[in-house]
């Protein structure tokens, strides 16, 4: 009796084991999580060859196993492959708690090296939790329809001081006006500055994760780009949009926001990576095939591709242009946002090439108003599969 339970809880924890190294092998193609399981696959094999498990595979009696049967529905659904891989990680652990009892009452010391693994495996389970949280994440991403780039200085001079913003009214609005005089460029934590009007204006819009807002400022203290980017995150979080930090995988993480824009010349996309864990969003700007394929195996989530055509916002001299955008589309399978001098007019050279989304930033919050500039774009691109 306790021969074959030894045999089926070893079966039980090999499989598992192996479900979970080939995801991290081939799925993620992470180097240092596969080398773990193989490891632990390994000192598994050697501990239950000491025990003589090996043997008790003689005593196996698969055709009257009354269990072999008995399935629930949950056994025999997977949503997806992440929850083959969260099923997993709770078998191993399951199946070594069983071997492990079993053991104390062979050899109470490969009972504690069987002890040992299975903490192994608790915290290579949470990892991968984490991981596949990372993907769910990438799912969001995919929902992504209109990404936004917003910087003050480019917003509309009108807005949040001009004749077209709704002003506060009587003593409330002198009281703020007083507040922001007094502090430098008449702008204070309470006194929202322009970005964050057009920031509320695109927020406004929708509310069905179709949005991303990258916050891109180059010139900022840094500890006014974190108060910038916590305000963000925060605005976003609670709109259902994705936020963004343009440059700065450091200010991203302390800021709660979904991830980090990374540029060819910022911290490497590997190491960016390293830093936020497989939970946050990291993109990256290519401008070839060479570029989007090292992003691709560096990790990322996403990549921009452009520009597509002339901008003022960047000083870009090569234009990519969509045949570059058609060709990423093609052999990357990564969610594509082209970029660089978008319009609601040339916006239809990307849409009938099938790309879903795209980036834009003076189309948008260079405009009188953000948010009918927002709608004119979300109606133009097509609507999100989940929906
Ligand atoms: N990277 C490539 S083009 C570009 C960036 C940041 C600027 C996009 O701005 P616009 O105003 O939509 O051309
Ligand atoms: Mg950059």
């Amino acid at each position: 009796m306790l021969l074959r339970m030894l045999d089926a809880n070893a079966n039980r924890a090999r499989e598992a084991l192996r479900v979970m190294e080939d995801y991290t092998r081939f799925a993620l193609s992470d180097e240092v999580l596969s080398t773990e399981l193989k490891h632990i696959r390994h000192a598994l094999a050697a501990t239950l060859t000491a025990l003589h498990v090996d043997g008790a595979m003689f005593c196996r009696d698969t055709e009257n196993d009354v269990g072999v049967t008995i399935k629930t529905d949950r056994e025999l659904r997977r949503d997806s492959l992440a929850s083959v891989v969260t099923a997993a990680g709770k078998r191993f652990s399951e199946s070594l708690r069983v071997l492990e009892e079993c053991a104390k009452t062979l050899h109470p010391a490969f009972a504690t090296q069987l002890e040992q693994l299975r903490y192994r495996g608790y915290s290579l389970e949470k990892t991968l939790n984490t991981i596949t949280g990372g993907n769910d994440l990438r799912q969001k991403f995919e929902q992504v329809r209109l990404y936004v780039l917003l910087t003050d200085t480019l917003c509309h001079p009108t807005i949040g001081g001009g004749q077209s913003e709704p002003r506060p009214s009587g003593s409330d609005r002198a009281a703020m006006q007083e507040r922001c005089l007094s502090l430098p460029h008449g702008r204070g934590s309470d006194c929202p500055s322009r970005w964050e009007h057009v920031l509320d204006q695109i927020l406004s819009v929708t509310q069905d994760f179709s949005l991303c807002i990258q916050l891109r400022e180059k010139n900022l203290a840094d500890a006014e780009l974190l108060r910038r980017a916590k305000i963000l995150a925060d605005k976003c979080r609670r709109h259902r949009a994705i936020s963004i930090i343009n440059d700065r995988p450091d200010i991203a993480l302390l800021s709660h926001a979904d991830g980090v824009h990374l540029g060819q010349e910022d911290m490497p996309c590997a190491e960016a990576r390293k830093l936020l864990g497989h939970g946050k969003i990291v993109g990256v700007s290519t401008e070839n095939m060479s570029q989007a394929t090292a992003a691709l195996h560096a990790g990322a989530t996403y990549i921009a591709v452009g520009p597509m055509f002339s901008t003022q916002t960047k000083d870009k001299p090569r234009i990519v242009g969509p045949t570059y955008a058609a060709e990423a589309q093609q052999k990357i399978p990564l969610p594509l946002v082209p970029i660089g001098g978008i319009t609601l007019d040339n916006l239809h050279h990307l849409t009938q090439l099938g790309i879903p989304r795209v980036a834009v930033c003076s189309a948008i919050i260079s405009q009188e108003n953000p948010a009918s500039a927002t709608c004119a774009f979300l109606e133009k691109l097509q609507p999100s599969q989940s929906n």
